[in-house]
């Protein structure tokens, strides 16, 4: 998967990626959802929440594998959400907090599973940016996020992701975020590092999509937008492929 997004990024390609929460997979909609998702050019399935109440895991991907044959990749809120019905997971690190239990505790107490797993494993080091309002990732990981006019705290913390030999960074405003990572932020990580850069969090439009890419986002995630309003799928799924054939490298 990392092969794929490194390939995608170096032909200039832009990803989109729907995530999906645990808790909503047992709602009405997931067929349709993920036939849309499939056919209108989704390119990844993220899976995974801060908080999850009380699914099975292993269940809930087997149901979404059912349903689509798109990679599954898990976006976990902590150690407890691994299974090895997806493809791969981000490995996440909480690089923007100071809370040693997301930075490395939960990690270590992944690790042994997922070296058993046949999971592909993505080191992520994982940057909340403040999106206008407290997100339950800034809740239950009890960190705060890098404010949005400092973008020098976000052009170190990706420089310092890349120094340690992460393998790509995930610039997340939260879920439900009342503002989207803003342009400069992305800008300026993007200029600062070469690494995959993964943003989402509040994009719930095409106007704030496409500046995500044009500011160098190269996967872009989207999960509340949709949920409140699964037409969109097609309208975000248009403009990332509009954006893809109107590439300067395509042309
Ligand atoms: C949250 O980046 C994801 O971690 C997606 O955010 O639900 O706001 O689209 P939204």
């Amino acid at each position: 998967m990392l092969q794929k997004i490194n390939n995608a990024k170096n032909s200039g390609q832009k990803l989109l990626a729907l995530l999906i929460d645990p808790d909503k997979v047992e709602n009405g909609g997931l067929e349709n959802l993920l036939f849309d998702a499939t056919q209108f050019g989704i390119d990844f399935i993220f899976f995974g929440g801060s908080l999850v109440e009380s699914v099975n895991i292993d269940n809930a991907i087997k149901k979404i594998k059912g349903l689509t044959q798109l990679p599954i990749i898990i976006f976990p809120g902590s150690s407890l959400q691994i299974s090895n019905e997806a493809d791969c997971i981000l490995f996440l690190s909480l690089l923007s907090g100071r809370n040693p239990e997301y930075l490395v505790g939960q990690q270590v107490i992944a690790a042994p599973m997922l070296k058993k797993s046949s999971l592909e494993v993505i080191s992520t080091a994982y940057l909340l940016i403040d999106g206008g309002r407290i997100t339950t990732a800034n809740y239950v990981s009890n960190t705060l996020p890098i404010p949005r006019d400092k973008k020098e705290i976000s052009n170190n913390t990706a420089i310092a992701a890349e120094l340690f030999g992460f393998s790509c960074i995930y610039l997340d405003a939260g879920s439900g975020a009342l503002f989207e990572v803003p342009a400069d932020i992305i800008e300026g990580v993007a200029k600062n590092v070469d690494l995959p850069l993964i943003v989402g969090g509040g994009i719930d439009s095409v106007e704030k999509l496409n500046l995500a890419y044009q500011s160098g986002a190269d996967i872009a995630v989207i999960g509340t937008s949709i949920e409140t309003e699964p037409k969109k799928l097609k309208e975000f799924c248009n403009a990332k492929n509009l954006m893809n054939e109107n590439s300067p490298i395509n042309n």
